[in-house]
């Protein structure tokens, strides 16, 4: 008999689902039957067993972000579905496509006040709000796949199907009866081309021709479109910002590239936005309009695959729904080339400052080692088929500013929900999807704690199945939640509060000794290199605990007065760490003045 379940995997497989990404319990044990066939006959979808049912939608978060397939993720009813929540939320912040198939009790036992009972309906409605359903029998189960899988990848969000366990086991409906009240759908998406009409592409070119200081923002909607990006970039003058999620849409070689803008951007950025005269931006929602140019200073063109985003952070005089590719490619004859680059000299003159600002700033003392030391040696060191996950808390800011990325590489984050901890499971899910790739997980320690110690031990259990086993897990030990520390300080204007801030101390490199994969320890700046080599030529994955300063400050590329005031105020008013932090926040300042001699290597 082919119970439901099989039908959900034949099904799963005949739309390119390879992988399942979750956690077992008697809500979907029907699955786990179907799942342990399928294995035995070596057909997918084969499951990945994770620690914890949100790294199950993390990854399949990053699994949607690294291929640019859909994710799935599998949990149990009640708590099962009730942890996958976070990461789901991740994805569906991030536009991604994730199915999330979830258990529940028997229908028999619904509406019973059964244990494990939870409205799922409502629990998912949120998060799920574009698909979310219930089989309530066999014969619904194929058109709830196909619109769930359809729906997800159209409309690049999250989707949620509900199985009760007993209808998991009842006999599959392949073909639902002829009759009136079916549903006859099938499988399969072909994504369109989304391309603006000429008329708008002509308004497009116009407003942007008549730019004399032109600034692009690209973002994730951009990725994929580098050849275009730079072809409209060079015709144009135009220096190009990085939304985070869009870090690895142009190589930060190229000279007019400003690297990240926002709260954790480059001074580079903040002037090609504060000096500009058109902005021209292309596939990002990133949300801090204060980053951007002020309202009335220039003139705006958009284009975005989602309508919804037009027009949302600053106010566009063209706003288009289109591909980014497809629309640069449409918009490129009808730029005219410059004559004059005095401002793409300007901007690629503050560039070159700024990495040199970086330098000097990475290799200033600290106790015991600089944060951005660590990653300022990675940068030179990176592989080129690299995927790089990033962490929320500092680890953000150092990637975001001092990691530079070349073409072929990948890099990601939880970039709209900026939750903590996805750096772990994004780095294992790229293993999976890219077993021949080096993956590397830069996070804190507090990250470390949340949830990276559980997956470390999901990496010792499978990392022998990848062809290269490298993942590498940086920790960033500074025994402190120091974004957050950072954050009372400047924003509220407190001092740092102990009690919230600590991080308990955990030998993370001892423990990954422990899981028989290598961990290192490193306490001095002049190990940091040698770290990395020793990383990247390992033979399985490796832990670097790495003791690092917590008041060296993430300075934001603008500081508004207000923020200096309550910055003085928390570091004066009884912070235990306030004259160590005023001293390097003072060294950073200084490296804004005297950058390094020269430019990066
Ligand atoms: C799930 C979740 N909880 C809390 C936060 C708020 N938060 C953002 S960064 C951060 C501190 C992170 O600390 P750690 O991982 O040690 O990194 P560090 O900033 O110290 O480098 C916190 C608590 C969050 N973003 N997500
Ligand atoms: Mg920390």
């Amino acid at each position: 008999m082919t119970t439901v379940s099989d039908f959900i995997l034949e099904r799963l497989r005949e739309w390119g689902v390879a992988r399942i990404y979750g956690y077992p319990g008697d809500g979907v044990n029907g699955m786990l039957g179907a799942l342990d066939r399928a294995e035995e006959q070596a057909v997918g979808p084969r499951l990945v067993q994770v620690r914890h049912e949100e790294s199950a939608a993390m990854m399949a978060c990053a699994h949607a972000k690294f291929t640019g397939e859909i994710g799935v993720c599998m949990a149990t009813s009640g708590p099962g579905a009730i942890h996958l929540l976070n990461g789901l939320y991740d994805a569906k912040a991030d536009h991604q496509p994730v199915l999330c198939l979830v258990g529940q009790q028997r229908r028999a036992a619904l509406g019973g006040d059964y244990q494990q009972e939870v409205d799922l309906l409502s629990l998912f409605k949120d998060v799920a709000h574009e698909y979310v359903q219930m089989a309530v029998t066999p014969a619904q189960v194929r058109h709830l796949i196909d619109r769930a899988m359809r729906i997800a990848l159209d409309q690049r969000t999250v989707t949620c199907v509900i199985l009760p366990n007993d209808i998991q086991e009842m006999e599959a409906v392949p073909v639902p009866p002829a009759e009136h009240g079916t549903v006859h759908s099938g499988v399969g998406y072909v994504r369109p081309r989304v391309v603006p009409d000429p008329a708008t592409l002509d308004r497009a070119a116009e407003v942007l021709n008549a730019g004399k200081k032109v600034a692009m923002l690209v973002g994730a909607g951009a990725l994929g479109a580098t050849d275009e990006v730079i072809a409209v970039a060079q015709r144009l003058g135009a220096g190009v910002a990085k939304a985070l999620l869009g870090k690895g849409v142009l190589p930060d070689s190229l000279p007019y590239v400003t690297g990240s803008i926002g709260l954790l951007g480059t001074r580079a950025s903040w002037q090609l936005m504060s000096e500009c005269d058109t902005l021209f931006m292309i596939g990002s929602s990133f949300p801090y309009s204060e980053f951007l140019p002020q309202e009335g200073q220039a003139r705006g063109v958009q284009v975005d695959l989602d309508g919804r985003k037009l027009s949302l952070r600053y106010p566009m005089e063209v706003p288009m729904v289109g591909d980014a590719r497809e629309t640069l490619t449409a918009l490129l004859p009808r730029l005219e080339t410059r004559t004059d680059f005095g401002w793409r000299e300007q901007v690629e003159a503050n560039t070159e400052r700024w990495w040199r600002v970086l330098e000097k700033r990475a290799m200033d003392d600290a106790v015991p080692i600089n944060p951005q030391r660590v990653f300022w040696e990675l940068s030179s060191r990176l592989p080129a088929d690299v995927i790089l996950c990033a962490d929320s808390g500092t680890a953000a800011s150092w990637y975001a500013r001092d990691i530079r990325m070349e073409r072929g590489m990948m890099g990601s984050l939880s970039g709209g929900l900026a939750t903590m901890a996805p750096a772990l499971p994004y780095a294992i899910a790229a293993k999976f999807c890219h077993p021949g790739r080096v993956a590397i997980a830069l996070e804190g320690d507090g990250a470390m704690q949340m949830n990276g110690i559980n997956e470390l031990i999901t990496v010792a259990a499978r990392w022998r199945e990848w062809d290269d086993p490298r993942l590498i897990v940086l920790v960033l030990n500074n025994g402190d939640l120091n974004m957050v520390t950072w954050e009372e300080r400047s924003l509220g204007g407190d001092r740092r509060f102990d009690t919230s801030q600590a991080v308990p101390p955990f030998d993370y490199a001892a423990y990954a000794r422990m899981l028989g994969l290598e961990g290192l320890r490193v306490e001095r700046p002049e190990d940091i290199g040698p770290m990395w080599e020793r990383a990247l030529q390992a033979k399985c994955p490796v832990v670097l605990d790495v003791l690092t300063d917590p008041n060296v400050p993430p300075v934001p590329p603008h500081v508004p007065a207000q923020a200096v005031r309550n910055y003085m105020k928390a570091l004066l008013g009884g912070d235990a760490q306030g004259s160590a932090v005023l001293r390097a926040t003072a060294r950073e300042m200084w490296a804004e003045i005297v950058p390094a001699g020269r430019g990066p290597g």
